[in-house]
């Protein structure tokens, strides 16, 4: 007769409804109630920021963008919760973790203009810049996360990606390694259910993506990532753990994609109306309102004034980022070499004297 060799379960949690109300007692740290008050301006500041990044582009002033419409509370909830001297190895959804670490707003709007000087961080230096090659930034997780290990520091890597590419080798190699090594590694996948026009249910057959950590032998769990107070306890444990020498952790947070894959998409040709809709109601912000209202701690005017304090922000950011001159073109060779090889150093005196003293001033953001 066979027998069970191994039994696991993966855990799902939240806290909150879609209507804010408690499913169960808030964990003890939701109590610091300026922690709640933070998360909340925090999400609304980045969705008008974002918002308003999509209308840049939609008049010719910024690159393609991916929007993080509806997706906040992941962010917010990492970059609460990570220490100063943690490493943050973000995708390109993690706006809001960005900028609680320190990434300015005007950084963001650089980088996602084209101008490389958008990832020299000047508050958070030893963070990554946003990683567009789907999951390789696993790999990049992993060699931090062993450094820290190698050199005996209590700090931790936290990466993160999206539900499609946890289907990619590189995911799954860089959990093999975290899991054989007790690395110091937090994964946070925002399983916002589509990979570009792919839906989750042709992703994986896998009926959660939080299981892929069994395989490497560390632990998933799974949580409504529309629901701030669950991704916060989940990353928060996930931390502590890291920075114990207890190991990895994969938190699969699901929450849902309420815009379009890039600026350079257009989902109502792949997604119905029934199903954006449905995700409406599930969204992070009205949620988190919801329960600060209940509980006196949010008010109309309160939101008043922070609808005119976020805008005055977003709108001296954006004056910034359109004001920063242009760099010249030879600045293409700059940011990818510590000691450039000597072809490149050639090429770069070429195109700078191709360019002319005028090469500098052409173009604009
Ligand atoms: C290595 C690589 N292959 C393909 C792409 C093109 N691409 C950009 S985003 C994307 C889908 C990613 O989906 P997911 O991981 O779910 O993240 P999401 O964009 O939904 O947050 C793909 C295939 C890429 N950027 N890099
Ligand atoms: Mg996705």
């Amino acid at each position: 007769m066979m027998q069970k060799t191994f039994d696991f379960f993966i855990p799902y949690n939240r806290f909150m409804n879609e209507q804010g109300k408690l499913e169960q007692a808030l964990p003890e740290w939701s109590r610091d109630q300026e922690r709640l008050i933070e998360a909340y301006e925090t999400m609304v500041l980045i969705r008008n920021f974002d918002q308003k990044v999509v209308a840049l582009q939609r008049t010719g002033k910024m690159g393609t963008y991916p929007s993080i419409l509806g997706q906040e509370a992941i962010g917010v909830a990492v970059g609460q919760t990570m220490r100063k001297d943690d490493v943050l190895i973000p995708y390109y959804r993690d706006l809001p973790a960005q900028y609680l670490r320190g990434v300015r707003l005007v950084e963001t709007l650089l980088y996602w203009g084209g101008d490389e000087r958008g990832s020299q961080y000047q508050h958070c230096p030893e963070d990554f810049p946003n990683c567009v090659p789907i999951s390789t930034q696993m790999c990049h997780a992993a060699g931090v996360a062993t450094a820290f290990k190698i050199r005996g520091e209590k700090r931790a890597a936290v990466v993160t990606c999206g539900d499609g590419a946890t289907s990619k080798g590189d995911f799954l190699e860089s959990l093999n390694v975290a899991g054989v090594w007790q690395l110091p590694m937090v994964i946070v996948v925002n399983n916002n259910q589509w990979a570009i026009s792919t839906p989750r249910k042709v992703q994986s057959a896998g009926q959660t993506i939080a299981q892929k950590a069994i395989g490497a032998g560390i632990e998933g769990i799974q949580v409504d990532g529309n629901d701030y107070f669950a991704i916060s306890d989940a990353v928060q444990h996930a931390l502590e753990k890291a920075h114990a020498g207890k190991g990895a952790t994969l938190i699969e947070a699901i929450s849902y994609r309420l815009g379009d894959h890039t600026t350079a998409d257009d989902a109502t040709r792949y997604r119905s109306k029934e199903d954006l809709k449905a995700g409406w109601e599930k969204e992070p912000i009205q949620r988190l309102r919801h329960y600060l209202l209940s509980q006196n701690l949010w008010s109309e005017s309160q939101e008043k004034e922070l609808q005119n304090k976020s805008t005055k922000i977003i709108e001296t950011a954006v004056s910034d980022y359109l004001n920063t001159p242009p760099e010249p073109p030879e600045s293409m060779f700059d940011h990818l070499f510590a000691d450039m090889p000597a072809p490149l150093i050639e090429q770069r005196i070429d195109v700078k004297s191709l360019a002319g003293p005028g090469g500098t001033q052409q173009g604009s953001h």
